[in-house]
C-alpha cells in the first residue's frame, strides 16, 4: 500500500467532522455534498473486494428515486448481485474512519477478509444523470488509483446496465458482451424473437408512453430506439431536458402518490409506465374512460409474468415460486396462491433479500410492490430449456421452450431492470393479446395506505416474520392486532425504514376509508409506544388519492383461453 498516496488523496477527500453514514439497504445515500469522502473510500473498498474475490467489482453512483440534490453509491458483486452483507460492515467502517485511521482500517479489513494486496484488481464504474454524479465518480477513480487497479468507467448508465456489465465480464462473456451495444443487441434480439410468435398487431397495442423520471432511463432508451422493432413504438416523457430528476414524476412518485406523473399527457386507456431515476424500477398505469387512474404495480407485474411462465412450464418438473415482501397487496398474494396455485414466499424489504430467496427455485419470480423485480432461472432449468429448443420433436412443446429461452435472454437476471422488464411485459401482452385493462382486471387491489412517523430512535422497533410482526417496543404488536380486528380484510405492519429516519406504516382493508383509518390508528400507536417526535400524526382529511373501483366479479380472460384476442395456447 502506498501510504503517501493514501495520505495525499484522502486529504483531498476529507471527511466532514462528526458525520456518520451507514451502508444501508441500497448502499450509502445522502446529500451529495456529504459524499465525496464516501465515494473515494468506496473506490478503495471496491479494489479490496475485487482482490478478495479475484473478480471485477462494480461501483454505481446514484441515489435512485431520491431528490436531485442527493446522491449515493453502491457496490456490485461479481455476478451482478448486491454487495455481500459481510462487506456492508467493512463499507461502514471505512466510510466513518477518521482520516488518520484509514490505513489501520484498511489493514484490518484485509486481515478479516483475507485480502491479498498483491493480487490484481478490476472495477467497473457507472453513474446516473445527477449534476453531482460526474465529480463523485472522479473521486471513486482517485480511490481506485490509490490502491492500484484497473478500471473501466462506463460513464452514464442505468444501474441495471452496470450490474449486467459486471456479470458479463466475470462470466467471460457467457451472459453477454460487457458493452452497451452488447446489452441492446441481446435484449432486442430476444424481444424480437419472442414477439415473432405473437399473432396480434393492433395499432393501439404498439404504443407505450414512458415517464423516465427525468433520469438516465430517457438517455438509454433513446440510444436503444434504433434496436427496437417496429412492433413497439415508445414515446419518451420526462427526459430530463426540462424538469428536475424525480420531481413529481417517476415510478416512486406514481406508486406512493397513486396518481399519474406530471409531464405526461394520458388519454383514456393508453398504456403508460414510469421508470425511477436510475431505471431499476417500473410501474404501469392507465386512465379509464371515466377519468379514473389505475395503477399496475410490481405485484401485478409479477402476476402477469407468473401466469405466462406457469403456462409455459406446465408439464416440466421445475419448481417455480414468487417472492414478495410484506408490502405486496393481499389480493395479489391470494390470486397467486389460490387462483394460479403458485407458491408465494415473503421476505424482508430490500432487493438482496428477494434475490437471495428467488435463487432457491428453478424459476424464481421476485418483485417488490414498488416495481423492482426480475426472474431468476437456475442453471439446471436454463440448460434443460436450451436443450429442449434443440431436441424437442413436438412442435408445440418446442415453441414453448423457445419462448422460455427468449425470456431467459430478455430478462436481466442480475437485478430488476426497468428497460428489460418493460420489454418482457410488452412481449407478454402482445403474445397474449391482453390490453392493459384486461391485465389490470386479473384481481382488484385491496385499498391500502402507506404512512410514516418520526420517532426519537427508529431502532426501538424490531420486527420478525419478514417484518410482518413487531417484537418491540412492548405492547405495540398487541395494539396493532386489536386495531386490525376492527376492519374487514385488513392487515397492518410497521417497520423502521432502511433509507430514511422514519418508521413506515402499511395498512390495507376492504375500503379506502377503512385502510386510511387503520393506518392512522397504527401510526398513533407507533407514536405513543415508540417515542414519537413532535405532534401526534393527524388524520389526513384529504380524499383518497386513488379511486379504487371495486368490480363485482371480474371476468378474467383465462390465460390459456383462445377466445379473447389471440392468446397463444402454447404449452409444454
Ligand atoms: C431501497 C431498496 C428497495 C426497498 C427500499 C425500501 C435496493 C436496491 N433498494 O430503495 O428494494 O424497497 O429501499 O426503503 O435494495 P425503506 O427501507 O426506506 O422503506
Ligand atoms: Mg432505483
Amino acid at each position: 500500500m502506498d501510504l503517501e498516496a493514501l495520505r495525499r488523496y484522502s486529504a483531498l477527500h476529507p471527511k466532514p467532522a462528526g458525520l456518520t453514514l451507514q451502508y444501508g439497504t441500497a448502499g450509502f445515500r445522502s446529500r451529495a455534498e456529504q459524499l465525496d469522502h464516501i465515494v473515494f473510500r468506496m473506490g478503495l473498498l471496491a479494489i479490496l473486494r475485487s482482490k478478495a474475490v479475484t473478480a471485477t467489482i462494480g461501483i454505481m453512483v446514484t441515489a435512485s428515486h431520491n431528490p436531485e440534490e442527493d446522491n449515493g453509491v453502491k457496490l456490485v458483486d461479481p455476478l451482478g448481485e448486491m454487495l455481500h452483507p459481510s462487506w456492508e460492515e467493512y463499507a461502514t467502517q471505512l466510510a466513518n474512519a477518521e482520516e488518520q485511521e484509514l490505513q489501520k482500517v484498511i489493514t484490518e479489513i484485509c486481515q478479516k477478509a483475507e485480502v491479498n494486496l498483491h493480487k490484481d484488481a478490476s472495477v467497473f464504474i457507472g453513474r446516473d444523470t445527477r449534476p453531482s454524479s460526474k465529480k463523485l465518480s472522479q473521486s471513486v477513480i482517485d480511490g481506485i488509483q490509490v490502491l492500484g487497479g484497473q478500471y473501466h468507467d462506463y460513464g452514464l448508465v442505468t444501474t441495471p446496465q452496470l450490474h449486467y456489465m459486471v456479470c458479463c465480464q466475470n462470466t467471460q462473456g457467457q451472459y453477454g458482451k460487457a458493452t452497451l451495444e452488447g446489452y441492446y443487441e441481446k435484449l432486442s434480439k430476444a424481444f424480437m424473437e419472442l414477439i415473432k410468435q405473437s399473432h396480434c398487431s393492433g395499432e393501439n397495442q404498439k404504443h407505450l408512453k414512458i415517464d423516465c423520471a427525468n433520469g438516465i432511463g430517457a438517455l438509454k432508451l433513446s440510444e436503444m430506439k434504433p434496436y427496437f422493432p417496429q412492433e413497439v413504438v415508445i414515446h419518451i416523457y420526462n427526459d430530463g431536458t426540462k424538469e428536475k430528476l424525480n420531481h413529481l414524476c417517476g415510478a416512486d412518485f406514481v406508486k406512493v402518490q397513486q396518481k399519474p406523473p406530471g409531464g405526461l399527457d394520458m388519454k383514456p386507456n393508453e398504456r403508460c409506465c414510469s421508470f425511477d431515476g436510475d431505471a431499476d424500477r417500473i410501474v404501469y398505469y392507465y386512465k379509464d374512460t371515466a377519468g379514473h387512474f389505475h395503477l399496475i404495480d410490481g405485484d401485478k407485474i409479477a402476476t402477469l409474468i407468473s401466469i405466462f411462465l406457469k403456462e409455459l412450464l406446465v408439464k416440466q418438473d421445475f419448481k417455480m415460486a414468487v417472492v414478495q415482501t410484506a408490502y405486496a397487496n393481499g389480493n395479489s398474494t391470494r390470486y397467486l396462491q389460490e387462483t394460479l396455485k403458485v407458491p408465494v414466499h415473503c421476505v424482508k424489504t430490500g432487493v438482496k433479500h428477494l434475490h437471495h430467496k428467488a435463487q432457491e427455485f428453478d424459476v424464481g419470480v421476485y418483485f417488490e410492490a414498488n416495481g423492482h423485480g426480475t426472474v431468476l432461472f437456475s442453471k439446471t432449468a436454463e440448460t434443460k430449456i436450451r436443450q429442449l429448443v434443440k431436441e424437442e420433436k413436438d412442435d408445440e412443446k418446442r415453441e414453448a421452450a423457445k419462448m422460455l429461452e427468449n425470456m431467459i435472454d430478455l430478462i436481466n437476471q442480475t437485478v430488476g431492470d426497468a428497460v428489460s422488464d418493460m420489454l418482457v411485459i410488452e412481449a407478454i401482452l402482445a403474445l397474449k393479446g391482453l390490453t392493459v385493462q384486461q391485465w389490470d382486471a386479473l384481481y382488484t387491489d385491496l385499498p391500502n395506505r402507506l404512512l410514516k412517523v418520526q420517532v426519537a430512535d427508529r431502532r426501538v422497533i424490531d420486527t420478525t416474520d419478514a417484518e410482518r410482526r413487531a417484537l418491540t417496543p412492548p405492547g405495540l404488536q398487541e395494539k396493532i392486532d386489536a386495531l386490525v380486528k376492527k376492519y374487514k380484510l385488513s392487515r397492518a405492519f410497521v417497520r423502521p425504514s432502511g433509507t430514511e429516519d422514519v418508521v413506515r406504516i402499511y395498512a390495507e382493508a376492504d375500503t379506502q376509508e377503512n385502510a386510511d383509518a387503520l393506518a392512522h390508528e397504527v401510526s398513533l400507536a407507533v407514536f405513543h409506544l415508540a417515542g414519537g417526535k413532535g405532534a401526534p400524526p393527524q388524520r389526513n382529511s384529504a380524499p383518497p388519492l386513488v379511486h379504487f373501483h371495486i368490480v363485482p366479479e371480474i371476468q378474467v380472460p383465462h390465460p390459456q383461453s383462445t377466445g379473447h384476442g389471440c392468446m397463444t395456447g402454447a404449452l409444454l
